[in-house]
């Protein structure tokens, strides 16, 4: 049992704490309608296990996520932070995390999920266990989390995708592509489905989708699988990459060769890994969130959970240390806010 569950027992009224941590054992699914707060108005644990589980480590995107963001709500409420997982996102590699996770008696477990079902059964065990499981950026089914904190709307995402790389290309269109991450990646594969049916909207009459393909959110084959694309259609006029890997790899490709200026390219990147080609006139604009507020309100809503301030049921609200206060949606969904957009006015006031 961790030091956090250890402390949970012996500082909480202890015929409260024992109804709580039965009903965190029996609990099989997302909050619904019917399940009530133990703790609704209270304050959050101290000494609280809470640990990340990213879709990859050594990924910029999730050190800010976790490493800052995560880290620093945690710090505030004086629990014990720690981030581990797989250094490539493939769709069961981070089973045996959570395993270990579960065995240690965490009491929160922050998975980014690299695929939604591949993870559900030592989720629900984990679970079983008495963690509270909250998912961010990518989601597993609602059963087998307790909430989701979600960066934006699937659908602001993929018009902001679609509108930038249209934007880009100008009034004459022609043929594009996706360059995603894992093909099994709930995020992304949300993200897709939505720009498929965005482009289907008269004003987008001009674009064609002529590929999607996976660069893994690996370096590497990201830059060949963006090389591939430009061999197999001579007359591709624009790349949506919506992964940070992928977007930074396929920029670093097309600013050294002739396509540079000729096909764009947009998709959700960091500023820091971005700034250079956007000098460079290689990407005009791309997307994405504050990471570090999502990790910050994952960090939270994890607390809000294991404190019994929130069970993720529709309707609930907590605080989020220095965001304020969040409403848990359908689905145990908690959404962190809009897309924002960067481009070269904007880009210098940003550091992740
Ligand atoms: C990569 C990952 C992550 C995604 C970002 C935009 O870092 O694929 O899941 O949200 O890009």
């Amino acid at each position: 049992m961790s030091v956090g569950r250890t402390r949970f027992i012996a500082t909480a009224v202890l015929a409260a704490a024992a109804l709580t941590l039965s009903a965190c054992a029996e609990d099989t699914g997302t909050g619904t309608e019917g399940d009530t707060a133990s703790n609704p108005s209270g304050t959050i644990q101290e000494g609280l296990t809470i640990t990340f589980l990213p879709k990859q480590v050594n990924n910029p995107y999730f050190d800010t996520s976790d490493n800052q963001g995560g880290r620093s709500a945690v710090e505030e409420f004086n629990g014990e932070y720690a981030q581990t997982g797989p250094s490539e996102a493939s769709p069961s590699a981070q089973v045996s995390y959570i395993n270990t996770l579960s065995q240690q008696g965490t009491d929160v477990i922050i998975i980014a999920a690299n695929d939604q079902d591949a993870v559900c059964g030592s989720l629900t065990e984990a679970r079983a266990a008495g963690a509270k499981v909250v998912t961010y950026d990518s989601d597993t089914k609602p059963e087998c989390r307790d909430a989701f904190v979600n960066q934006a709307t699937a659908e602001g995402i993929a018009q902001t995708q679609i509108r930038l790389i249209s934007e880009a290309i100008g009034p004459e269109g022609g043929e594009i592509a996706i360059l995603s991450a894992t093909a099994n990646a709930t995020n992304q594969n949300a993200w897709i489905e939505l720009m498929e049916a965005e482009l289907t909207k008269p004003e987008y009459s001009s674009l064609t989708l002529v590929a999607t393909v996976y660069g893994d959110d690996q370096d590497e084959k990201s830059f060949q699988e963006a090389q591939g694309l430009l061999s197999r259609y001579p007359d591709l006029k624009g790349i949506i990459s919506p992964t940070t890997v992928g977007v930074a790899a396929a920029a670093r490709y097309l600013s050294g060769s002739s396509y540079k200026g000729n096909v764009q390219l947009t998709g959700l990147g960091t500023p820091n890994q971005m700034r250079e080609f956007v000098k460079d006139g290689t990407v005009t604009s791309f997307a994405l969130w504050n990471p570090a507020d999502l990790g910050y309100l994952a960090a939270y809503t994890g607390a809000a959970l294991a404190s019994g301030i929130i069970t993720g049921a529709e309707g609930e609200t907590f605080t989020a240390g220095k965001l304020g206060e969040y409403t848990v949606g359908a689905n145990g969904e908690i959404l962190l806010g809009d897309p924002f957009v960067f481009d070269a006015s904007n880009i210098d006031q940003f550091d992740f």
